[in-house]
C-alpha cells in the first residue's frame, strides 16, 4: 500500500465547534475531531493531516499540498464554502485525489440555500448527518478504497 495519508481538511468557523451552537454541531471540539480521525486512521494503519482555516485559498493550498505530498486522499467539510466555491473544485478536481465531502448536519433537511454543493460534483462520497462520526465514516471508507487492512 503505497499512499497512507489522508488529509483532512475543515473550512471556515469549524474551530469553533463544541463552544458555540451545541444544538446543531454537538459537544466535540475540533481536537476531538482529530483525535478522532488519527485513531480511526491509525486501525488501518493509515496516518491524517489534519487542517482548519477560515481563508479559502489556504484551503486550495493544501489540497494542492496533499497532490504534492503524494497523499492518498482527502476529507473535507467545506462548511459556508460548500456552497459557494467553484475555487476549491477546481482544486479537487486538479488534483484527481478521492476527496470525500462530510457535513456534521445533513444539509438537504437544512435551509435551501446549503443544498447546492459545488464540492459534490466532484466528490468521491458524500456523508452529511451522523455529525462528527462522519469524519471516522469517511476514513474507513477511504481505507477500503486505498487497499487499507485493518490492524487487530
Ligand atoms: O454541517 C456541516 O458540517 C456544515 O458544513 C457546517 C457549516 C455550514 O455552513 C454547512 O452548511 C454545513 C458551518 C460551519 C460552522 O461551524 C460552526 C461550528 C460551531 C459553532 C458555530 C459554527
Amino acid at each position: 500500500m503505497a499512499k497512507t495519508t489522508i488529509y483532512v481538511l475543515n473550512g471556515p468557523n469549524l474551530n469553533l465547534l463544541g463552544t458555540r451552537e451545541p444544538e446543531k454541531y454537538g459537544r466535540a471540539t475540533l481536537a476531538d475531531v482529530e483525535k478522532l480521525c488519527a485513531e480511526t486512521a491509525k486501525r488501518f494503519g493509515l496516518d491524517i493531516v489534519f487542517r482548519q482555516s477560515n481563508r479559502e485559498g489556504e484551503l486550495i493550498d493544501w489540497i494542492q499540498e496533499a497532490h504534492t505530498k503524494d497523499a492518498g486522499a482527502i476529507v473535507i467539510n467545506p462548511a459556508g464554502y460548500t456552497t459557494t466555491s467553484i475555487a476549491i473544485m477546481d482544486a479537487l478536481l486538479a488534483v484527481k485525489l478521492p476527496a470525500i465531502e462530510v457535513h456534521i448536519t445533513n444539509i438537504h433537511t437544512r435551509e435551501s440555500f446549503r443544498h447546492n454543493s459545488y464540492i459534490s460534483k466532484v466528490a468521491k462520497a458524500v456523508i452529511a448527518g451522523f455529525g462528527v462520526d462522519g469524519y471516522a465514516l469517511a476514513i474507513t471508507g477511504l481505507a477500503g478504497l486505498l487497499g487499507a487492512r485493518q490492524k487487530d
